[in-house]
């Protein structure tokens, strides 16, 4: 087992790290911008480093200052949380130079999940069910016609490089075709500086339905179900439930097996997240993220299992914890993602947060890290909490959502609890009736 570990992250992903090493006796390094010297996690870490100024590139992402960190203070491993270096293959191979463990997968497994044509080439390979499309990158014109002819319009292209919903286009008819596809190639060359596109069969209305996996880092492979993300807007999640409201234990028990001997096949190590679509009963796979998600806790709600341990434990060469006959999915959990944002607009609302009560009771999980009097700096991203609810059924979790929404004060700044308060008392919502357009329809109708 590691003896330190130092956590390159920030904000309420670096106090989930933090708790889960403290649980297992690891002694524990953070490192923080100048803007984060009062943040919560610099104060409960055993050991802090300051590694530079706001801008997350001169902190944060600063590879050559956080594999100093670790020299200083002698860590022999990093969790990278999410966001930031989490899925940077260079910073995996650059700690594993060094010999320090990179809680995660290899650096290899990471840059295959990045190039989002590989990804995919690769899902159909170990027999995930992928979107219909091309079967690499597309070029010419002819040949992109002669693709959305055979798999029928709408299409879609997307940026190999891309991901997460940068640099798509649709084409709802061979007319739209060779505009989508020269926009989609130019602007994945600006953004990416690689013009790779591929193109896919468009869904109109599936939902978002991701499958939790781990692998054990001795070629086993488990899963941990679903999580559905469907309820985005601008391809930000804002609320999340596992198990998902359109899946029986047939359909969950099904593509989990599918993926997790998936993971076992491809030999990768600790977690990740296999991401479909899903529509009229089929799941087709578009992107799998390579590291510990924001959503997570729905997941540990239901299975009553710590998945940062599991990281943890994986990583050190231990294995996993638990066999797959061991998982089991207990009732209902949902989470809503509290940002600093006013509710509507959803721009930014950084500032001091004067008054910070959190709900509790049974069933209720905050993580967050911020308190009462934090000033919250205008740098980074706008999640200042996570509402984590769990309840033996989709219709006691709702209920006692409502209640703990009801009871969060967060003063001083707006944030989208009031969204929430309305989204928990909706009717689609409460049928679990919604798809991936679900949210941005309301929203636009109830301006
Ligand atoms: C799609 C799609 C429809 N058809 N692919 C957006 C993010 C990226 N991960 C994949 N995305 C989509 N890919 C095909 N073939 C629709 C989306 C999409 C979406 C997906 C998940 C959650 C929200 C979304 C919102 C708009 C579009």
């Amino acid at each position: 087992m590691f003896q330190k570990i130092l956590i390159a992250n920030r904000g309420e992903i670096a106090l989930r790290v933090l708790r889960a090493c403290k649980e297992l006796g690891i002694q524990t390094v953070v490192v923080h911008s100048t803007a984060d010297a009062d943040a919560m996690h610099v104060r409960l870490a055993d050991e802090s480093v300051c590694i530079g100024p706001p801008p997350s590139r001169d902190s944060y992402l600063n590879i050559h200052q956080i594999v100093a960190a670790c020299e200083i203070t002698g860590a022999d491993a990093v969790h990278p949380g999410y966001g930031f270096l989490s899925e940077n293959a260079k910073f995996a191979d650059i700690l594993a130079a060094h010999n320090i463990t990179f809680i995660g997968p290899s650096g290899d497994h990471i840059r295959i999940m990045g190039d989002k044509i590989e990804a995919k080439r690769t899902a159909k390979r170990l027999g995930i069910p992928v979107v219909p499309g091309s079967d690499g990158a597309v070029t010419e014109e002819k040949e992109a016609g002669r693709i959305a002819a055979e798999i029928g319009y709408p299409v879609i292209i997307k940026a190999s490089a891309g991901g997460g919903g940068r640099g798509m286009k649709v084409a709802h008819t061979e007319a739209d075709l060779e505009i989508a596809l020269q926009t989609a190639r130019s602007e994945a060359g600006a953004a990416f500086g690689d013009d790779a596109v591929y193109i896919e069969k468009y869904l109109e209305k599936p939902r978002h339905i991701e499958v939790q996996v781990f692998g054990d880092g001795f070629g086993g492979g488990v899963h941990f179900g679903e999580r559905d993300c469907s309820l985005q807007r601008r391809h930000q999640k804002v609320w999340e439930e596992a198990n998902s409201p359109a899946l029986n234990a047939e359909e969950r028990s099904r593509i989990g097996g599918i993926c997790a001997k998936a993971i076992a096949d491809l030999g990768y190590s600790g977690a990740g997240t296999i991401e479909f679509l899903y529509e009229n009963g089929e799941f087709y796979f578009i992107e799998m993220n390579t590291r510990l998600q924001v959503e997570h806790p729905v997941t540990e709600a239901i299975t009553g299992i710590d998945l940062v341990h599991e990281q943890i434990r994986v990583a050190s060469g231990g294995g996993l914890s638990v066999k797959q006959e061991d998982i089991k999915f207990t009732g209902h959990a949902i989470e809503c993602r509290i940002n600093a944002e006013d509710p509507r607009t959803f721009t930014p609302s950084p500032g001091t947060i004067t008054h910070f009560h959190t709900p509790g009771g049974l069933g209720i999980r905050v993580d967050s890290g911020v308190y009462s009097g934090y000033k919250i700096p205008p740098y980074y991203d706008s999640l200042i909490g996570k509402l984590i609810v769990h309840g033996r059924n989709r219709v006691e979790c709702m209920m006692r959502l409502r209640r703990a929404l009801d009871e969060f004060v967060v003063d001083g700044i707006k944030t989208t609890l009031p969204l929430f308060r309305d989204l928990v008392g909706n009717a689609d919502i409460a049928n679990g009736d919604y798809d991936i357009h679900w949210l941005e329809k309301y929203l636009a109708q109830s301006e």
